[in-house]
């Protein structure tokens, strides 16, 4: 599908123009306009405002040093980025990432997206990005640590509890935001909620940590439903093996299915007998280890090296919660001949923009990431209505919360599509309903804003 609406694809030829070599973020740009042009088309004010071109360009970009010193007294140098892209309703917000891949193409497509996941959650926060491309792998805690208090000694000129709130994401989880939590009070002496995903005994929230799993459960279950359809007895494969997919297996297999493969980005693990979350939580939490040693706690757990083999196993449900663009359409193909009924995205942009094409060609139910996996953000959202209180809610309360705002974004992503005359695609609905709240507020607060 290309972009046909003369408005749309003048602002897109001048982005690929400006950011030639940023791919990633051109494929998350272009899907989302390829979705908004019946809504171009039904609301003049959008060109008239000049709000494509502006909700495209981030509205700061901070991009620094990060130096440190290694356990043999080496000094290392990384680079570290903010990517605070839109603020109309809210103050940035998104996740931090430490990956050796990370650059500012892939900043700015998480950076885009999140604005759109953002404002389906129903709360007021706006979209942003950042993170590294430190390695944590390999690294001691010592070195975690220190390279935690650099980065945040020059990333704290940037955030604040009401300007941005970072969080965690792919190598960022309850040590990181630890380190990070720490430094930043000690450089604003000021205690307060400036990251989420903190610890229960700093200001955290219960079931923070779960919530992105859970959450992509309870938006595929509302999925299944509307088709008539529901967990109960139905095989799941789950990509990935840290954070989101070790909640979705909990969750997924609490609604009734039967998880048989896991990976990593070495291999993956097939078990008949059905993946345990507890075995996965004590390899990637407490031993910071490979998926591959899963093989010790279960007999019937074979290993298989190679990623992309995971998606040749025959399932009903599919959740890719690794990283972008780990299920292409060769992939796709494969699971719909295997009888794949549903995909739900619980990593961001997992899929590439032929798979999905396959997905929606032939009928699949596809959950998008920007509505399937928003369940994270939500949560992280509610922890800084607590924060902001001073009040902790139970995990039960947090929970009944979070599967509200996931029912919500499902209707808002159906009925979106349904009034655009796309019944079905979830792609075009989260897409539409996501951007038409942004937009309006950006219309609301005038262009020098
Ligand atoms: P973790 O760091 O906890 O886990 C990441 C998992 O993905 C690991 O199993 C990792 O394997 C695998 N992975 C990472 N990069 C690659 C790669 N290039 N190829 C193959 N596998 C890879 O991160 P999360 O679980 O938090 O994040 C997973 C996805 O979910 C990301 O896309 C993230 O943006 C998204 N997300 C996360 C949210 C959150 O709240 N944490 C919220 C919403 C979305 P390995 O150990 O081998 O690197
Ligand atoms: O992609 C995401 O939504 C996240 N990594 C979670 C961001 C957050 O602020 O909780």
């Amino acid at each position: 599908m290309a972009i046909k609406n003369s408005y749309l694809k003048e602002v897109f030829e001048g982005l690929k123009k400006r950011n030639a070599d940023e791919p990633e973020f051109l494929q998350a740009v272009e899907e989302v306009l390829e979705s908004l042009e019946p809504v171009v088309e039904a609301r003049p004010e959008i060109q008239a405002n000049g709000i494509i071109e502006r909700i495209v360009e981030p509205e700061r970009v901070v991009m620094f040093r990060v130096s440190w010193v290694d356990d043999n007294g080496k000094v290392q140098v990384n680079r570290g980025y903010r990517v605070q892209f839109n603020s109309a309703i809210g103050p940035y917000k998104g996740g931090l990432r430490l990956h050796p891949s990370v650059n500012l193409s892939i900043l700015k497509f998480l950076g885009f997206e999140q604005i759109f996941k953002n404002s389906l959650t129903t709360l007021p926060i706006g979209g942003g990005k950042g993170g590294s491309d430190f390695d944590p792998k390999g690294k001691s805690d010592n070195e975690v640590m220190r390279f935690c208090q650099s980065f945040m000694t020059e990333l704290a000129k940037h955030i604040g509890p009401d300007t941005d709130v970072p969080a965690g994401d792919i190598g960022v989880g309850g040590r990181e935001i630890g380190y990070l939590f720490g430094q930043y009070k000690r450089l604003q002496n000021e205690y307060t909620g400036v990251l989420t995903g903190k610890s229960i005994t700093c200001g955290g929230s219960l079931a923070r940590t779960e919530a992105t799993g859970y959450g992509l459960c309870y938006f595929t279950n509302e999925m299944l439903k509307d088709a008539g359809k529901s967990f109960e007895g139905k095989t799941a494969v789950i990509s990935g093996s840290g954070n989101v997919a070790t909640y979705a297996t909990q969750k997924a297999t609490e609604l009734g299915a039967k998880v048989v493969a896991i990976s990593d980005s070495n291999g993956y693990i097939y078990d008949e007998a059905g993946i345990d979350y507890k075995i996965m939580k004590e390899i990637k939490e407490v031993k910071r280890d490979r998926i591959k040693t899963y093989v010790n706690y279960s007999k019937t757990a074979k290993y298989t090296e190679g990623c992309k083999g995971i998606w040749t196993i025959p399932c009903d449900i599919a959740l890719p919660c690794a990283t972008q663009n780990e299920l292409d359409e060769e992939s796709a193909k494969i699971l719909v001949k295997n009888g794949v009924f549903a995909v739900a995205e619980g990593a961001n942009m997992p899929s590439t923009p032929g798979a999905i094409a396959v997905f929606l060609k032939e009928g699949v139910l596809f959950g998008p990431a920007k509505a399937a996996n928003a369940g994270g953000v939500a949560t992280s959202a509610l922890e800084m209505s607590q924060n902001s209180i001073r009040m902790a809610w139970t995990f039960e309360e947090v929970d009944e919360k979070l599967h509200d705002i996931m029912r919500s974004i499902y209707k808002q992503a159906s009925e979106a599509a349904k009034r655009y005359g796309m019944e079905g695609n979830l792609v075009a609905g989260a897409n539409i309903a996501g951007f038409e709240k942004v937009a309006n507020a950006m219309i609301w607060q005038g262009i020098s804003y």
